[in-house]
């Protein structure tokens, strides 16, 4: 095992990364860049090293640094957690050079699956399910017609170098086809240094449900399930769930299988995701492989019990996986919200600040995960995370009313403003507790500055929502199936939001 892991990451990533080391009896050490000196993850960790100034480029984006770091530490093992370094070849590549473990993915595994139209002709070859498309990449804009003649419109038409919703555009029909072909070419050419496209058929109204994947390097590979992804908002995920509650149990099994199959065919080695695109009819298709560990991972955590962390730990050192597949299964329900620093009411522009007070939520069935502490400030040069709070519950039902009561104990004062409100807001909303969204839903639902007209009030709103609520509760044990919650409902989840905000208010 190892004896001195360095973390080239911060926030509360990090802070997971060290208390997986320190369960391990092995020594974290953390980077920091100038903006970051009293930061929570640099307090945790047994040993920290100053890696530049605040712009990432300088450093946790600095390699020189990091790797410096590195050796004057003594570390001998480096986990990037995600973002920043986390699916670059070429820096796992420098790790392995500088004698040092990495503990990720084979950098050719990173490779393989960041070229998205390499990793579509692997998937094929594998026998798991694309969407509809072209076979590789296509030079012009005839191509295109061609291929969307057979496939049908409307298409996407997204870059090979891109993912994560950068670089993709869509395409209604014939008209405007050139030009979006253009755009598409050349804007990929000048942020990814790679001007090659490809064509899918655009799904409609899709489901974003991912599948976590955990591999040795021994050759065992296994699926954790799966998590349901689908409320985000411009390819930010804002909340998380395990299971989802749109899949049966045969899809389960058989996203399962397609995963291993996926990671198997670029020889995955420690824990990554393979994500699905899921249309109304139940098909599933291959999108993308993220070759990290994700922000998400506490909810496949709380409803296996697997420490997805430790694992990853555990693999680069070269243990064995400690279960097999059939060893595993989903026991409740989790959900997980990403608390930002951030305004809703003004288009979620980043909110960051110094942090007055602090009151975390506790008690059953609560686990947060934090970068920050009272008097820290949320810098503005990262992501503006504040924490990632989960629940446990034994059903989708106690989940819900677990993070809504966690939600409404979360207090942050100062002069940053954040999103609990927002939370407040999804997690009551009549569509979020049917389970009934796809990755539309914000757009669909969310417009906090239309339509300022009185709601229900007091003990009238009291009662629409509590009506609401254990209908809805009946719908989900059901599974499914069931009536429209009532207008009157809908209509008091805009009033329950404006009545939070003024609470809200008060509390500042
Ligand atoms: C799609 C799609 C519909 N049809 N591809 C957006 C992020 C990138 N990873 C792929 N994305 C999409 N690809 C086809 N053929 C819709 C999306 C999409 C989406 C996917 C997952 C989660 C949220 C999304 C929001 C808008 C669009």
């Amino acid at each position: 095992m190892f004896k001195r892991i360095l973390i080239a990451n911060r926030g509360e990533i990090a802070v997971r990364i060290i208390r997986a080391c320190r369960e391990l009896g092995i020594e974290s050490v953390a980077v920091y860049s100038d903006a970051d000196r009293a930061a929570l993850h640099v307090r945790e960790a047994d040993h920290a090293y100053l890696v530049g100034p605040p712009p990432a480029a300088e450093s946790y984006l600095n390699t020189a640094k990091i790797l410096e770091a590195a050796e004057r530490s003594g570390a001998d093992a480096v986990h990037p957690g995600y973002g920043f370094f986390s699916e670059r070849a070429a820096f796992a590549r420098a790790v392995q050079n500088a004698g040092l473990t990495w503990i990720g993915p084979p950098p050719e595994a990173i490779e393989r699956m960041g070229d998205k139209v390499e990793a579509r002709k692997i998937m094929s070859a594998a026998a798991v399910p694309v969407v509809p498309g072209s076979p590789g990449t296509l030079e012009t804009e005839e191509e295109v017609i061609a291929i969307a003649r057979i496939i049908g419109f409307p298409i996407m038409v997204k870059a090979a170098a891109g993912g994560g919703g950068k670089g993709l555009r869509y395409v209604e029909d014939e008209k405007n086809l050139a030009s979006i072909v253009r755009t598409v070419a050349s804007e990929a050419k000048s942020s990814f240094g790679d001007g090659r496209f490809y064509v899918e058929k655009f799904l409609k109204q899709p489901r974003h449900i991912e599948v976590q994947v955990l591999a040795d390097q021994h050759g065992n590979i296994v699926h954790v399930f799966e998590r349901e992804c689908s409320i985000q908002r411009r390819h930010q995920k804002v909340v998380e769930e395990s299971p989802s509650p749109f899949i049966t149990d045969g899809m389960r099994r058989a996203m399962g299988e397609v995963a291993v199959r996926a990671a198997r065919a670029v020889d995955y080695v420690s824990a990554g995701t393979i994500e699905f695109l899921a249309d109304a009819d139940r098909n599933f298709y291959f999108l993308e492989m993220n070759t990290r560990i994700q922000v998400e991972h506490p909810v496949t955590e709380l409803v296996t019990g697997v420490d997805l962390v430790r694992t990853q730990i555990e693999i680069a050192a070269g243990a064995k996986l400690p279960f097999k597949q059939e060893d595993l299964t989903q026991r409740g329900w989790a959900i997980e919200c990403r608390i930002y620093a951030e305004d809703p009411l003004a288009g979620f522009v980043p909110a960051p600040g110094k942090i007055e007070t602090l009151r975390f939520p506790e008690g059953p069935g609560v686990r947060n995960d934090a970068g920050v502490y009272a008097g820290v400030e949320v810098a503005v040069f990262y992501d503006p995370m504040i924490s990632k709070l989960a629940v446990w519950g034994a059903d989708r039902a106690q989940a819900i009313d677990r993070m809504r009561r966690a939600l409404g104990e979360f207090v942050i004062s100062g002069e940053l403003r954040t999103n609990l409100d927002f939370h407040r807001w999804i997690i009551t909303h009549p569509r979020f507790l049917k389970g009934d969204f796809d990755t539309h839903f914000i757009d669909a639902e969310y417009h906090p500055n239309e339509g300022e007209h009185a709601g229900p009030a007091g003990d009238e709103l009291a009662a629409i929502l509590i009506a609401a609520i254990a209908a809805n509760r009946q719908v989900v044990h059901a599974n499914g199936a069931g009536p429209q919650p009532a207008a009157a409902a809908r209509a008091a989840q805009s009033s329950a939001w404006r009545r939070f905000g003024r609470l809200d208010m008060l509390r500042r």
